[in-house]
This record gives structure tokens, C-alpha cells and sequence, in this order.
């Protein structure tokens, strides 16, 4: 095992994870659980490095608040840097156990709602300050550590006074409260330096349309995104906002239904500049969609901005969260951002949180050492089919009739339906042209094996 020294600044008081010194790449044929197998970050792959490609994030709900607790019964996952009373104190221990961990393995992102960081205070003053105390914390860890926010949010969803949205609430003491709110998150983001601003709708939806004008809420939340752009542009921040699609829970229906229904939304209230997608696993296949489908649909209006990496479970409808490990859904998503320009602003961050009964305090390492293998592997495979299969030819060739010279003015708006009709009486029956979806699926497989 190749251990690293790590310097003791990036350590905090207590060592939360003494079983890991570092996780580094040792190649597909280590067998060492705390090595990674195929993530070389310097390792270039089309132009650029894993690294860069992927600015993989850590995301401080589920890996350093989540308890293990679920709608049955409390959190069995043992959390030694939450033990303090004193709320400011504990936000520090839990920093230090987030920077412990990232520092270890590598990671040089990480994602957070604002209440991630340091619980909520019993009114907004008492928030403020505790934001601005663990803000300041913050910045000198990543200072000393080199470790950057790849995004920041607002939780406008757990607290009841959101129980009927938050931007989208039918009462504007509400909307008003999480602008407060939204003001506070984006001050301090700005200030630690984030790449850019999520919002995720969770409750910015219905549960009823019986007491729900749906028009007048979707106008609230484009007024709310709006000022909040101008606000946040106002105070300097340069990168971009983005919105996280997902078609319910916990709502019935979420607004932010699904990409294609965000982008429509961003292009109707002339967002689409500034707003990009964050787009989540689990929740595209909550949608009924492919991840792959989501992020064609994204990259198809250059507004892929970001992916929150999961899984769902095959069996169960819900978001589960689980880490990434389906190498077929991941080769196929990485061809198609490899083929565009890549994330818009954003990166990989890891929305995925160990099952309940993962209670060791390595299994952190385990789950994310698996997803980040998984989506390195994947950019292996994928740039290899790109380069090397008959992939783009095959594609390529069953548009092949769009090239010949009625394909062509059909595409440049030159024919009419009548041109339709008299090509088609000419021609007769068109020949039939298999789609080869086997063909294709079968060039993943194979390619998966030929990795190295
Ligand atoms: C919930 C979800 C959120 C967002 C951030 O399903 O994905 O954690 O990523 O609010
Ligand atoms: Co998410």
C-alpha cells in the first residue's frame, strides 16, 4: 500500500480516519481496497486530465451529516465529529473530519447547503453569524489545503416553514424568508469561492393541484432565479447557476420535472445564459429517462453544467443514492460528454450516500474509491470506442441519406410537402435499414475489456 505523508495542517486536532493515510493510484492490477485501480489524475485522456475532467466533489449532506437515518428508524452510523454540543464547534470538528477525508483521498471539490455546514440558528441573525464563523473556518482549510466548492445551495427544503415550497410558496412571508435565505447561502459561497449555485427544487412544486395555481408559482420561482442572478452578479460571482432537474419526491410533482422541461423553463424566462443543469443520475431514471438520455438532451442545448453521480436500485422506484457503479450506463454518458465540450462550469460531485447498515467509518473511502474508478474506467472505455470502433461510422452512416442532395434540402428548409409526396411516389416502398441496437451495446461490452 502506498502511503503518503499528509501534512498535519490539513489534519485537524483528532485524526477521524487513522485506518487511511492516502488513497492513490496504483493500477488495475492492485488489490489494495485503498487504491484506485483505474483514477490517475495526471493520466491524459482526449486533451485532458482525469482531473480536469471530472473536478470530482464530495458532497457534505450524506457523507458527513447523514446519520444512516431513514423514515423507520434513527442513524446507525457512528459520526465522532458530531458529538459536540456547541453548534459552532461541532461545524468545526465536522470540517476537519471533510477535510481529513478529502485530503486523504485526493479530492479537490466539494458541494454544500448551506445548514450542511453548520446548523440552522433559531432565527436568521443567529444563522447569519454561525454561517459567517464557519465560513471563515472554511476558507483558511482551503487555503491550507488547496481543496475548492465546486458548488454552493441553500436547504429550502427541510425546514416546515417549506412544507408548501419555498420561491414557489403561495405565501410571500415565505418566498421573502427564503430569499433571506438564499441571500445568506450565495454571501457565503461567494466568499469561499464556489464555482457555482445550485438550486434543486425539492419542494418548489405541488402536492395537490386542487389548491395550486401552478402558473402563478412557476412565475414566482423565474422571479426568484432572476434576482437572485442579479443579486449574486451584483456581489462578483462569475460562475454559473444551475438547476437540478428531478420529477418528485418530496413533492408529487417537481417543477424542475426533468432536463428538457428545465430547459424550456430557462429559455422561456430568458435564464439560459446564466443557468446551466446539474444533472442526477437517480433522478433522470425517476423520470422514466436514461442517464445518457438527460445528458444528450442537456449537451444538445450546451447547458450540460454539472452531474451529481449516483445510482438507483434497479428493484426499488426511489431515489436511493446509492454510489455509481454501472460501467454500462457510465460509457455510455461519457460518449456523449465526450463528444461535447464537457461540463459547463461544473464537475462530478458525488450526490450518493452509504447504505444504512455501512457503518465503519472506511466504508466512506470504499464507496467513493468505487465511484471514482467507475467514472475513470468509463472515460477510458469511452474514449477508446470513440477513437478506435467503427462507433461513429455506424452512427454516422444511418444518416447517410440526410447527406445525399434531397436529404440536404429537406434539412436547409428547401422542400415542401408536396416534394415529400412526389419522392415518395417515385421511390416506392422505402427499403427497410436495421437499427443494429445490439451491435452497438455489444461495442461497450467489449470495449469494457480492453480498458488497459
Ligand atoms: C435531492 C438532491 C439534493 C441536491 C442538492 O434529491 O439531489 O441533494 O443535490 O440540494
Ligand atoms: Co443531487
Amino acid at each position: 500500500m502506498a502511503h503518503q505523508t499528509i501534512a498535519p495542517v490539513l489534519i485537524g486536532k483528532q485524526e477521524y480516519f487513522p485506518q487511511v493515510s492516502s488513497v492513490s493510484f496504483e493500477g488495475h492490477s492492485s488489490s489494495n481496497p485503498f487504491a484506485y485501480k483505474f483514477y490517475d489524475p495526471a493520466r491524459v485522456i482526449a486533451g485532458k486530465s482525469m482531473k480536469d475532467h471530472f473536478k470530482f466533489a464530495v458532497a457534505y449532506w450524506h457523507s458527513f451529516c447523514g446519520t444512516g437515518a431513514d423514515p423507520f428508524g434513527s442513524g446507525p452510523r457512528p459520526m465522532p465529529w458530531l458529538q459536540n454540543p456547541d453548534p459552532i464547534q461541532k461545524a468545526k470538528d465536522k470540517m476537519d473530519a471533510a477535510f481529513e477525508f478529502m485530503t486523504k483521498m485526493g479530492l479537490n471539490y466539494y458541494c454544500f447547503h448551506d445548514f450542511d455546514l453548520v446548523e440552522e440558528g433559531s432565527d436568521l441573525q443567529v444563522s447569519r453569524y454561525r454561517l459567517e464563523s464557519i465560513a471563515d473556518y472554511a476558507l483558511e482549510k482551503q487555503e491550507n489545503s488547496g481543496i475548492k466548492v465546486l458548488w454552493g445551495t441553500a436547504n429550502l427544503f427541510s425546514h416546515p416553514r417549506y412544507m408548501n415550497g419555498a420561491a414557489s410558496n403561495p405565501d410571500f412571508s415565505i418566498v421573502a424568508y427564503a430569499g433571506a435565505q438564499v441571500k445568506n447561502a450565495l454571501d457565503i459561497s461567494i466568499k469561499l469561492g464556489a464555482e457555482n449555485y445550485v438550486f434543486w427544487g425539492g419542494r418548489e412544486g405541488y402536492m395537490s393541484l386542487l389548491n395550486t395555481h401552478m402558473k402563478q408559482e412557476q412565475e414566482q420561482l423565474a422571479r426568484f432565479f432572476t434576482m437572485a442572478r442579479d443579486y449574486a452578479r451584483k456581489k462578483g460571482f462569475k460562475g454559473y447557476f444551475f438547476i437540478e432537474p428531478k420529477p418528485a419526491e418530496p413533492s408529487k410533482h417537481q417543477y424542475d420535472f426533468d432536463a428538457a422541461t428545465v430547459l424550456g423553463f430557462l429559455q422561456k424566462y430568458d435564464l439560459l445564459e446564466d443557468f446551466k443543469l446539474n444533472l442526477e443520475v437517480n433522478h433522470a431514471t425517476l423520470a422514466q429517462h436514461t442517464f445518457a438520455h438527460e445528458v444528450q438532451v442537456a449537451v444538445d442545448s450546451g447547458a450540460l453544467g454539472s452531474i451529481d453521480a449516483n445510482r438507483g436500485d434497479e428493484q426499488n422506484g426511489w431515489d436511493t443514492d446509492q454510489f455509481p457503479n454501472n460501467h454500462m450506463e457510465l460509457v455510455e454518458a461519457m460518449m456523449i460528454i465526450l463528444q461535447s465540450d464537457g461540463f459547463v462550469g461544473g464537475g462530478v460531485n458525488f450526490d450518493a450516500k452509504l447504505r444504512r447498515n455501512s457503518t465503519d467509518l472506511e466504508d466512506l473511502f470504499y464507496a467513493h474509491i468505487g465511484g471514482m474508478d467507475a467514472f475513470a474506467k468509463a472515460l477510458i472505455v469511452a474514449d477508446k470506442i470513440l477513437r478506435e470502433s467503427d462507433y461513429l461510422k455506424m452512427k454516422n452512416e444511418r444518416y447517410q441519406s440526410f447527406q445525399e442532395e434531397k436529404g440536404q434540402q429537406f434539412l436547409r428548409g428547401e422542400l415542401k410537402m408536396e416534394d415529400l409526396s412526389i419522392y415518395s411516389w417515385n421511390q416506392g416502398e422505402p427499403e427497410a435499414k436495421s437499427g443494429k441496437q445490439e451491435l452497438y451495446e455489444n461495442l461497450i461490452a467489449e470495449y469494457l475489456y480492453r480498458f488497459i
